[in-house]
């Protein structure tokens, strides 16, 4: 019995190494207030960091309004696509499927005039360890946690995987 509990808990030690890159964030645009004229969404955007994997969530009315997906010069000078449809649907999830700027305006008339725009900035997902300087914006895959070991080698492992990782070792210690 003891043995298996503390598997668990290896278990569970190895799966939150790992967890924080598997969890999405589902961002309500504007929150409560919506998807309408009058919101400040740069105000809205400017204190979060949406990584790959997240999604953003439009909420309107859906006979009121509707949601452009643009480029940035169609989001400077509220260029209505002619080569794309919006989507209307009153609950409009948007994936954040690549790192970059991604533009979105209102295609209702005037709207995006005033401001009914919304600009982010989407990270690569966040790594797992310190990340390197210099590095690619691909993030590679966490490294698997070490096998029970010593402390030097615990070491050299920094931060909160370092952490996480010492616990698997010890825990790995007491079931051996
Ligand atoms: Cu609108």
């Amino acid at each position: 019995m003891a043995i298996s509990t503390s598997h668990l808990f290896v278990f569970l030690s190895i799966a939150a190494i790992f967890a924080p890159s598997a969890l999405a964030t589902n961002y309500t645009v504007g929150d409560d207030a919506g998807w309408k004229v009058g919101v400040n969404y740069t105000e809205w955007a400017q204190n979060k960091t949406f990584y790959v994997g997240d999604n953003l969530i439009f909420k309107y009315p859906a006979k009121d309004d509707n949601v452009y997906d643009v480029t940035g010069g169609q989001f400077h000078n509220c260029t209505i696509p002619t080569d794309k449809n919006a989507t209307n649907t009153g609950h409009d999830v948007v994936s954040l499927t690549q790192p970059g700027r991604k533009w979105f305006i209102s295609g209702k008339e005037g709207h995006c005039a005033k401001n009914q725009k919304l600009v982010i900035t989407v990270m690569a997902m966040a790594p797992a360890s310190s990340p390197l300087p210099g590095g690619s914006s691909s993030s590679p895959p966490p490294p698997p946690p070490p096998p029970p070991a010593s402390g030097a080698t615990r070491a050299v492992i920094s931060g909160k995987f370092g952490l996480v990782a010492m616990v698997v070792g010890i825990l790995g210690v007491m079931i051996a």
